[in-house]
């Protein structure tokens, strides 16, 4: 077998409306989902791939900017390899969607059918198969198919968008007995936005490369394409980033520690370019200073949001020798803890008082 070479990516949402945006963030944001398009375009140069396969919500609906046609022309359509896309849930075809309104290049082949098609590329020893959603919700495409006349030296790949999770979907749900019966060798799957590795079903292998840009906190991580590789060593995926905006959560213990320092050190790895939620954690002896904090933070992320979740630190052993029941407790505790031989021991005392006194306050919950 030739090795095969893919480059496989989904869910871009071309053109999303970015709603909690200013209108000229917004139109920023779609500005960098089209250099996701360069992306892709310079990855598939680079590496050599065969063919590029978009596995479906490439747009996130019919209405389709003028620059973002221009730019597919001169990106997908600059490529000297196919492009071939399988329509999501967001950009189902039919004869009034993108896909005939929009004037595609020569390279760029669409699976318009509910039905799984097989398309052959002259020059390319593999046979590629494809479906697309008709509308927003679409019936199981690929039960009951089975690739026929299978031989093992022609690769068989699926570009599709669908749901692989267990129980009911309205979209496309695929289960583990139709990748396996599909005959498939690779399945190049579109819908959930995380990215899987490389799954296996029987002898099908398939996975997600998830979104190719985060648009929010519930899409965290680095985005980006799979680089697929079939040859007589199997299926192989490498991740390659994108490059677009990245969220990331990131909780920060700044208990004890210089804040500022304590935040950089945590996010080194975020840019200008990507969006930080910051959770600040630990047990403090003066609240932190939120607004002075963020103003030092400022242009160091695209966008910033702080939560402090600090608990102020408390001198446990304040209430010691007062006649109470709380004194007569932290005075025993404190015989042992001046004779503690340990720094362990120390904190296990410590944190019994803090328990302790916990248990005597609030009926047991720690706060
Ligand atoms: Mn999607």
């Amino acid at each position: 077998m030739r090795e095969l070479k893919l480059l496989h990516a989904a869910d871009l949402h071309l053109d999303s409306a970015f709603e909690s945006l200013s209108p000229e963030q917004a139109a920023e944001r779609r500005q960098g989902q089209r250099e996701l398009l360069f992306s892709i375009e310079e990855i598939a140069e680079k590496r050599g791939v065969d063919v590029v396969l978009l596995s479906g919500d490439v747009f996130e609906g019919n209405s389709v900017k003028s620059e973002t046609q221009r730019d597919i022309g001169s990106s997908l359509g600059a490529l000297p390899c196919p492009v071939m896309i399988a329509p999501g849930n967001h950009d189902p075809y039919s004869t009034h969607s993108v896909w005939e309104t929009l004037r595609l290049p020569e390279n760029v082949y669409v699976f318009k059918n509910a039905e799984i098609k097989c398309v052959e590329i002259k020059g390319i020893p593999a046979r590629f198969w494809g479906a697309g959603f008709q509308n927003t919700f679409s019936p199981p495409l690929l039960r009951g198919f089975s690739a026929p006349e299978k031989t093992d030296e022609i690769p068989d790949v699926m570009v599709i968008h669908g749901d692989t999770g267990v129980g009911a979907s309205d979209y496309n749900p695929i289960s583990r007995d139709d990748l396996i019966k599909s005959g498939m060798d690779y399945v190049a799957l579109g819908h959930i936005h995380a990215r899987t590795p490389v799954l296996r079903a029987g002898k099908t292998a398939y996975a997600y490369p998830g979104c190719a840009e985060g648009r929010g906190y519930d899409e965290t991580g680095e985005k980006g394409a799979l680089l697929v590789t079939i040859s007589d060593n199997g299926v192989k995926a490498e991740f390659v980033p994108l490059g677009g905006v990245r969220y990331e959560i990131i909780s920060v213990d700044i208990g004890g520690k210089e804040a500022f320092a304590a935040i950089t050190d945590a996010t080194s790895e975020l840019s200008a370019n990507d969006c930080c939620r910051l959770i600040l954690t630990g047990e403090c002896e003066t609240p932190p200073d939120v607004n002075v904090l963020r103003k030092s933070l400022e242009g160091k992320f695209r966008e910033l949001q702080l939560r402090d979740e600090t608990v102020l630190k408390r001198d446990v052993w304040a209430q010691r020798g007062q006649d109470t029941l709380t004194g007569v407790f932290l005075d025993r505790l404190y015989i042992m803890y001046e004779s503690a031989k340990s720094d362990k021991e120390l904190e296990k005392i410590s944190l019994a008082a803090k328990y302790g006194l916990s248990a005597i306050e609030n009926g047991g919950e720690l706060i």
